[in-house]
């Protein structure tokens, strides 16, 4: 059996998480469903980043220590994979012991390319990020993403050799057998390669950053937040000897957001290579999500909790509209508008109403004698290969073109006018089409919406005697 891992960034528990998180969730769980689909042996991993002066800032804010904070918001993440049927096999937090001892054992690992030298530069705790002088220059010293002030450094830090790894990073990428996609992302890093990587330091003095996992051999300095969290990519797997690491690593997608590329696309491949270790086989970095066109961000208050969409329209609505409505390439903008029209238009009037229509007849002519069902099957090529490019909006672009199909099939052969003229083997001929239809779009649907899929097998499978009924997706009133 061949083995499939793949992964999701391990958001900061400084806040409750968003839509953006959840998007990120959601289109990871796609991927690990279809894989399970395909027969491989599935490890979805996902998981908290609870380490660095950002968590600390705010835990303190709220008189509580970093780790009971965390304790509370890993909760959170762990609860919003719950309501939106997130299918991971490892959640992983950074606290956890096994990753704690694994992150000293990379540094060991690593200690070739690791020197200590004096920084001078400048550091933004809300990005969690070093910055230059010609970009805070640039920035006139305020950082655009948080708004605050950057704050310079001059410390005794250790260092990576990043430095070293650019050429050997950017052939992978052209190869592709470090595949970024989408293909302007891959642009994106190229260039910033060819720009020159400079060493990285990663670690802070204690004194400054306490709240993180300690230098092996040197008390006195704190790893980088972000040089520990890459590394749960790896801890989760139990490197380096357990199984599961032999087994799965490297990754087959590892799934991101676009603020976070340098690091996945240039620092972690460098850290693989430097342990000589495969880079991991695909990088999908998604866009981002804004609000009425607008940037999510607290201060403007037009944070919508993930929370609220799902139960409002049901956790199969919301992966339907972030995975077909926001674009899988691109950055794409969610409104309560849009979301209604998609639930009503697409997952009420197209899905739902062919289920309907197909249960209703069912029931009322077919009473006495037991009808059985078989999937129809169409050539799903072109759905595979949007999967396997994480073009998400696509594959389920293609889906629905069947369901419209479905739905124009139903108009035309007009099946209550079949069961009025008493013809009930061809009344029998037409439903017994639909349902082969809807059970076709189901398993094509299960990776994306896997409540209703299952729910339509359970309607039309081996239970048709036992009528279960469910109206999927009933009319929400706002
Ligand atoms: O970056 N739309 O955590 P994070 C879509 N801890 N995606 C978004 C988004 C938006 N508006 N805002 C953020 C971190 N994201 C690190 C990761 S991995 C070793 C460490 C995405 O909570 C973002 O791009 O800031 C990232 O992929 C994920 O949410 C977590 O972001």
């Amino acid at each position: 059996m061949k083995n499939y891992f793949v992964t999701t960034s391990i958001p900061y528990v400084n806040g409750e998480p968003h839509i953006g998180h959840a998007q990120e969730f959601v289109e990871a769980d796609v991927l690990a469903r279809y894989a399970r689909k395909q027969g491989l042996k599935v490890i979805f991993s996902t998981g908290t980043d609870e380490h660095g002066g950002k968590i600390a800032e705010k835990a303190a804010e709220v008189s509580m220590t970093p780790k009971k904070w965390a304790d509370q918001m890993s909760l959170k993440f762990k609860e919003l994979m719950d309501v939106l049927e997130i299918s991971a096999d490892r959640f992983i937090r950074t606290t956890d012991k096994n990753h704690e001892e694994t992150a000293k054992k990379v540094w060991h690992r690593l200690a070739d390319d690791i020197y200590k030298s004096s920084y001078v530069g400048w550091y933004c705790t809300g990005d969690e990020a070093f910055f230059t002088e010609t970009e805070v220059n640039y920035l006139n010293g305020i950082c655009p993403n948080h708004n605050r002030p950057f704050e310079k450094i001059e410390e005794e830090n250790y260092f990576f050799k990043l430095s070293k790894y650019g050429p050997a990073i950017k052939q992978a990428i052209l190869s592709k057998d470090f595949h970024i996609l989408p293909e302007s992302k891959s642009h994106e890093i190229i260039s910033l390669i060819d720009e020159g990587l400079e060493d990285i330091s990663i670690s802070r003095p204690k004194d400054k950053i306490d709240w993180g996992i300690s230098v092996p051999g040197d008390d006195s300095q704190t790893m980088y937040v972000w040089f520990e969290a890459l590394i749960n990519y790896i801890s989760v797997l139990g490197f380096p000897d357990h199984q599961d690491f032999k087994d799965f690593w490297p990754a087959n997608v590892q799934v991101i957001g676009k603020d976070i590329i340098r690091f996945h696309a240039a620092i972690w491949p460098a850290m693989l290579l430097s342990m000589g270790l495969e880079l991991p086989k695909k990088l999908f970095v998604h866009g981002f999500i804004t609000l009425n066109n607008q940037k999510i961000s607290k201060s403007l208050g037009n944070v919508i909790s993930p929370f609220e969409i799902a139960q409002r329209y049901g956790s199969d609505a919301f992966r339907y509209y972030f995975l077909r409505h926001i674009p899988s390439y691109s950055d794409g903008d969610f409104t309560w508008e849009n979301f209604d029209n998609a639930y009503n238009n697409e997952l009420a009037n197209e899905l739902g109403n062919a289920v309907q229509r197909t249960v209703v007849l069912i029931d009322k002519y077919f009473t006495k004698e037991k009808l059985t069902f078989s999937p129809a099957q169409h050539d799903s090529i072109e759905i595979d290969k949007s999967i396997a490019e994480c073009r998400f909006d696509r594959a389920l672009d293609l889906i629905w073109e069947q369901v419209r199909g479905l739905n124009q099939y139903i108009d035309e052969s007009k099946p209550w006018e079949v069961a009025k003229t008493g013809d009930m083997d061809h009344l029998k001929e037409v439903l017994t089409y639909q349902v082969a239809n809807l059970l076709e779009i189901a398993i094509l649907l299960e990776p994306f919406l896997p409540t209703s899929s299952a729910a339509i097998v359970k309607i039309f499978g081996d239970n048709l005697e036992n009528k279960y009924r469910t109206i999927l997706f009933p009319k929400i009133e706002r």
